[in-house]
């Protein structure tokens, strides 16, 4: 690695138009020199071109005002979960809904929509883009998964969150996943209302993911489990999405 470097470090120097530099042994007579120093900082090209894809990504999605609103959010997938499980939890208007945070966390947890409630909320108004071709605003309220997950507390192989939903389509239930890039990024909530109604059920009631730097399809309706992984490949066929399982749609659909 050194051996790269220091020829590297002299080039950039001569093209820089300085003289060129007495070969150095020791670092810190090396970090000494002002001239130096300053071609070190250029030689961090790569690790600036990393930084900017993170910044980039962690980057908040447009958000819009109330007079922005479109006005209807239009249902799409699943409309109604079926099943006598989930008719009943409606009848009772979702008072004994519960999602779980599990697997690699220090204190798993299992929340109320009352203990979501009670926990510190974001409103966000957002555009949805479908990649079927339609796009609506909407205003979203809801705990940031990030404040979730610190409570849990992720362990050290911790890597994606797995977002178990209670509809089922055909042969499984839907599910979606993200990196923690996406799950701490600060528009990443919960949410249980919209446009400053209780969610509705077309929309994904009690509780469905906005995780809005990325496509519709991520955004996980009718939750009822968050799970921290070190992969993905036990989970469903392994690609990430009850989609990304069965069609060409991309695990990572950023916007
Ligand atoms: N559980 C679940 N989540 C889901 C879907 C679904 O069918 N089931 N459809 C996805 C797709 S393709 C889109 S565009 C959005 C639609 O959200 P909406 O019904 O609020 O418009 O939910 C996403 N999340
Ligand atoms: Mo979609």
């Amino acid at each position: 690695m050194s051996e790269f470097i220091l020829p590297r470090r002299q080039l950039i120097a001569r093209a820089a138009g300085f003289a060129a530099l007495p070969l150095l042994s020791g670092c810190d007579a090396i970090n000494d020199a002002p001239v130096v120093r300053k071609i070190l900082s250029m030689g961090e090209v790569m690790h600036q071109h990393s930084q900017r894809a993170l910044t980039d990504r962690n980057a908040l999605a447009r958000e819009f005002t109330r007079a922005d609103l479109s006005p209807t959010f239009r249902p799409n997938g699943t409309r109604l979960p079926e099943g006598a499980a989930y008719a009943a939890h409606a009848a009772r208007g979702f008072a004994d809904w519960r999602v779980t945070v599990s697997e690699l966390v220090n204190t798993p947890l299992s929340l109320s929509l009352a203990d979501i409630r009670a926990m510190p909320q974001r409103t966000q108004i957002t555009r949805h883009d479908c990649v079927e071709g339609w796009s609506a605003i909407g205003e979203w309220t809801g705990v940031q998964l990030s404040h979730l997950l610190a409570a849990a507390g992720l362990r050290d192989r911790a890597r994606f969150i797995v977002f178990r939903c209670a509809d089922r389509i055909g042969d499984a239930n839907y599910y979606e996943s993200c990196d923690l890039v996406d799950a701490l990024h600060p528009q990443t909530i919960l949410a249980w209302a919209l446009n400053g109604q209780v969610l509705p059920i077309a929309n994904g009631a009690p509780l469905r993911l906005r995780i809005e730097r990325q496509l519709g399809y991520k955004h996980a309706k009718y939750l009822t489990g968050i799970e921290v992984v070190a992969s993905l490949d036990s989970i469903g066929s392994g690609k990430g999405g009850y989609w990304e399982d069965r069609v060409d749609y991309e695990w990572y659909a950023g916007i």
